[in-house]
């Protein structure tokens, strides 16, 4: 019973196509002077899934910083965050800035 595939076979390791790992972008949120800190806390733990403490550090390095890295998805889930945190700082009347950029290093996987 089954099906038996010869390890031999040259569609099994010769024809393997070279795999390319999906680009992978970065989504930052940079500092302004009139967001509230309790906004951004709150932001990055809806958003990003921060625990209180973990959302705490990241708003007050980018409070410190002027930038700081929220978290690193595919294109289309970090353009959705993006969307989601301008929607939610233009309905709150805040100028709170998100932004992403594509993760340098990724070349062809092996
Ligand atoms: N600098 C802001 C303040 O003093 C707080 C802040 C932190 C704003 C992080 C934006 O991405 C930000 N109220």
């Amino acid at each position: 019973m089954g099906i038996r595939v010869s390890e031999s076979h040259p569609l099994a390791v010769a024809d393997r196509p070279r795999l390319q790992r999906p680009p992978m972008y970065q989504v930052l949120l940079l500092n302004d002077d009139f967001t509230p800190m309790e906004f951004v806390v709150d932001i990055l733990r809806q958003y990003f899934h921060k625990s209180e403490s973990e959302a705490t550090r990241i708003m007050l390095s980018v409070h410190h910083e002027g930038k700081g890295l929220c978290g690193t998805y595919p294109r289309e889930i970090a353009e959705s965050k993006v969307m989601l945190v301008r929607q939610a700082s233009r309905s709150h009347d805040h100028p709170l800035a998100c932004v992403m950029r594509k993760e340098k290093g990724d070349g062809d996987a092996e």
